[in-house]
């Protein structure tokens, strides 16, 4: 077992220790020394220490909870708590799946593929697929697109100005990052990785992906796609976009998100497999997983708080996706 797998084991069991003292995921959040543990996680050894005392902070606050029968949350206020809108609990991706709400087998009980579609009429589409936690891959969804023939490395890069909140990574929950297992912050970073690298060609691969959150680019993006034909007009597509771009060989390591909506992701450059794998609690009524591919030109819709789903680049090409939530 490696450092970060101790590690992660430690908080586990630090994390379920203070749940069982009495402490909510909301209280736990508000300790300071939790939120803390975000911005040292790349020294361990502090890590370690801020671990100890946060639960030390956190056996204070259960012994006043008990003491006083009052919320632990006065504590946090009174001490100046729970003030940043981050936490690394709520984050925190094992305990996050353990809180899921469980999902309703309906999603894929009769699902032995996933289905691929042209002319997919907004009736069949709602009635089969929209909210049912379907998977559907539509093939002629990206017809009269310009974004496969404008959208690249180079496109984004020059159509971010250096002060864009997405560039300096600012702008909180609206403008989100996730780097996946690169060493990148922010977009600006990612922006200035050499031409080899961005290529794919020095043998390190790269992936990332963000939510777009600078008014002026989403116009742009928004000459070069059109909400998919198959959302009727009082489907809301939401008004921002997700962009997922790396080099082949890699992609987004298996997790279930919490994000509420269903999306619609369209493969706009490159080939990339999806992995769509039904939750635990599923596993006698479903046993498929399914590989799903997606060719330049196709667009996936997969309900991505039900589903846990991994993705992987193909071939020799770039990927590039966007794609949005809708309801
Ligand atoms: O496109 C990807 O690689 C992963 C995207 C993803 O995880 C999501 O949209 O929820
Ligand atoms: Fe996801």
């Amino acid at each position: 077992m490696n450092s970060d797998e101790n590690l992660r084991r430690d908080f586990d069991s630090l994390y379920l220790r203070a749940r069982s003292l009495g402490l909510t995921a909301e209280e736990i959040c508000q300790i300071r020394n939790v939120q803390n543990i975000d911005e040292w996680k790349r020294s361990k050894w502090r890590v370690a220490l801020y671990l100890s005392f946060a639960m030390l902070v956190a056996a204070v606050a259960v012994g006043i909870k008990a003491a006083t029968n009052t919320d632990a949350r006065w504590f946090a206020l009174r001490m100046g708590y729970g003030q940043e809108d981050q936490c690394l609990v709520e984050n925190y991706e094992p305990i996050a799946d353990a809180m899921r709400p469980v999902v309703d087998c309906g999603i894929c009980r009769d699902v032995s593929s996933v289905d691929r579609v042209t002319n997919l009429t907004h009736e069949v589409f709602m009635q089969k697929y929209a909210f049912t936690g379907r998977p559907v891959v539509v093939t002629d969804g990206m017809n009269g697109w310009t974004a496969p023939e404008k959208f690249s490395f180079t496109f984004f890069k020059t159509l971010y100005k250096p002060d864009s909140p997405n560039v300096v990574g600012e702008g909180g929950d609206e403008c989100q990052f996730f780097p996946y297992r690169t060493s990148f912050e922010t977009l600006g970073e990612v922006f200035k990785m050499p031409k080899e690298m961005r290529d794919g060609v020095t043998g390190k691969p790269w992936y990332i992906g963000w939510s777009n959150c600078d008014p002026a680019v989403g116009n742009v993006l928004r000459k070069h796609y059109k909400k998919p034909y198959f959302l009727p007009e009082d489907v809301e597509s939401s008004k921002t976009d997700w962009i997922f771009m790396g080099s082949p060989n890699y992609g987004a390591h298996m997790h279930i998100d919490a994000v509420g909506r269903v999306s619609w992701q369209a493969q706009v450059i490159g080939t990339k497999v999806w992995k769509l794998v039904p939750p635990p609690e599923c596993w006698y009524e479903c046993p498929h997983q399914h590989d799903v591919l997606l060719n330049t030109g196709d667009i996936l819709v997969v309900d991505t708080n039900k589903w846990f789903h991994s993705t992987l680049i193909l071939n020799n090409s770039l990927s590039i996706t966007i794609g949005s939530e809708f309801e």
